[in-house]
């Protein structure tokens, strides 16, 4: 398998050689067992195949490697934790990954200016550990945090279980180096907070899903530790509340810094697949609301606002973690769902986004179509930073069941979703990003118009199209 716009100019055994040179022979692995391992991510739908996977430790060789490629017609994969849902790093059609973990430098904390500078390598939970020992705070957080690298972060803009608060990748990143296609290096790694003079090009690299630049270097934003944080999870019966819960905190005037649902099955699976899980509450309801608040003494007590959405009849019932350990499980009970589904079934997922005010009608407008759909041996799993008007539909049905009839028949169902949600004006993706996944999908949020400047920034950058070939869309 290949991409038919490249026709390599050398053998693999050559191009081997070549990369052998520049990264070493221990850097370059070619084993059947680690083509599959570092040829993928965690979407697992797309059969990795790539020639060979090459892990430089510089960005002098990742230039060298990319200037190879380039002038060999070689098709580039850019790799880091390999934990999208997307298949962005996936490499299905003998593409060379060039994965960043060795990259893995944290090179500054700036304790005055409140900036990290890092390798692209360097994992988002290394960033956050990193601003911790100065006391201060790296507020890009995601369930796979352990995992996924800044890098990855940066190229998918990642969003996670913080945005409401302090926004997402983007707002982090004051400044990225960049390799480009032709091995060019283009270094925006300053530091400045303001800086208006001329395009910000930084802007189109971050999201780009390593079609425009492999980024090495970023210098990103960290912000004081937030000072006593609080953690809740309400029960509700009904999801027309969730978005007035929302607007009652908000109001209330306490500092939200999550908040996130999960639908009763979501619940449900997390219980039975996450060792020692445990639910707060006696009774199951149908939406579970958790919200975690910075409370370091001027703002109004969560509890006070739990018993006013309690006596309104938003909430049927509220848990308040009493220490450090429960605010961990709580914190698990959200955290855990993707992995317990993975656990549980075959799912199928969309991380789709609308406007707060259009949730509620979008929901029951979804419900509605399901049940027109009436799916058997299916279950719809919803979750997600509904703050942020960030809804995961997870399609799950038993392992046991036929894959290719799974398949069917969730992708026929998400069809529906998007035209649904291209009504309500919404995205088809909040934060995972398009990759292979989603790229057929791609004309339900954006414009002919805008795919077209999309595809002619893309010509611009990497005219031969040699970086991750396939990933947004065809060239
Ligand atoms: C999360 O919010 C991640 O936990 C994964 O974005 C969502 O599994 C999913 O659909
Ligand atoms: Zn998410």
């Amino acid at each position: 398998m290949s991409h038919e716009h490249l026709s390599p100019k050398v053998s693999p055994q050559d191009a081997l050689k070549f990369f052998r040179s520049i990264v070493g022979e221990s850097n370059v692995l070619t084993d059947p067992s680690d083509l599959k391992v570092w040829g993928t991510d965690w979407t697992k739908v797309f059969e990795p195949k790539p020639m060979c996977i090459v892990k430089p430790a510089s960005t002098k060789e990742v230039s060298t490697l990319l200037a190879y490629c380039d002038s060999n017609n070689l098709a580039v994969t850019p790799s880091g934790g390999r934990t999208g849902l997307c298949a962005g790093a996936v490499a299905s059609a003998g593409e060379v990954v060039i994965n960043l973990s060795r990259m893995n430098k944290i090179l500054d904390v700036d304790t005055v200016g409140l900036t990290v500078t890092a390798e692209a390598g360097v994992t988002t939970e290394a960033l956050q550990e990193a601003a911790k020992a100065q006391s201060l705070f790296f507020p890009l957080d995601l369930a796979s945090k352990g995992s996924c690298q800044i890098g990855g972060n940066i190229a998918t803009n990642a969003g996670g279980v913080k945005l409401i608060r302090y926004g997402g990748t983007r707002e982090q990143v004051l400044g990225i180096e960049v390799v480009l296609a032709n091995g060019e290096v283009l270094d925006m790694n300053v530091a400045l907070r303001k800086n208006n003079s001329g395009y910000d090009l930084k802007h189109l690299f971050i999201g780009s899903e390593g079609t425009l630049g492999i980024v090495t270097k970023a210098v990103l934003r960290l912000v004081p530790k937030p000072r006593n944080l609080q953690i809740a999870i309400m029960a509700t019966d009904n999801f027309t509340k969730i978005p007035q819960i929302l607007t009652r905190a908000s109001l209330a005037g306490v500092s939200i810094t999550a908040f996130e649902f999960f639908t009763e099955v979501a619940h449900r699976i997390v219980l039975k697949h996450l060792p020692g899980a445990r639910t707060p509450f006696q009774d199951i309801a149908p939406f579970y609301v958790l919200l975690e608040v910075e409370q370091p003494g001027l703002e109004p007590e969560i509890e006070t606002l739990l018993e006013k959405l309690f006596e309104d009849g938003l909430i049927t019932d509220a848990a308040i973690a009493a220490n450090s350990v429960q605010f961990k499980e709580f914190w698990g009970l959200r955290e855990n769902i993707t992995e317990s589904l993975a656990a549980h079934g075959q799912v199928l997922k969309n991380d789709i986004s609308l406007a707060i005010d259009k949730l509620d009608d979008f929901v029951k407008a979804l419900e509605e179509l399901l049940a027109s759909k009436n799916p058997k041996n299916m279950d719809l799993v919803l979750f997600g930073h509904i703050g942020d008007g960030n809804l995961h539909i997870n399609y799950v049905s038993p392992k046991s069941r036929d894959s290719r009839e799974f398949q069917l028949e969730a992708r026929a169902i998400e069809e529906d979703v998007f035209k649904l949600l291209s009504k309500f004006k919404g995205s088809i993706s909040a934060e995972h990003g398009i990759g292979l996944t989603k790229k057929k999908d791609l004309h339900f949020t954006r414009t002919a118009a805008e795919v077209a400047w999309m595809k002619k920034t893309k010509a611009m950058f990497d005219p031969k199209g040699i970086l991750n070939p396939g990933k947004i869309f065809d060239i």
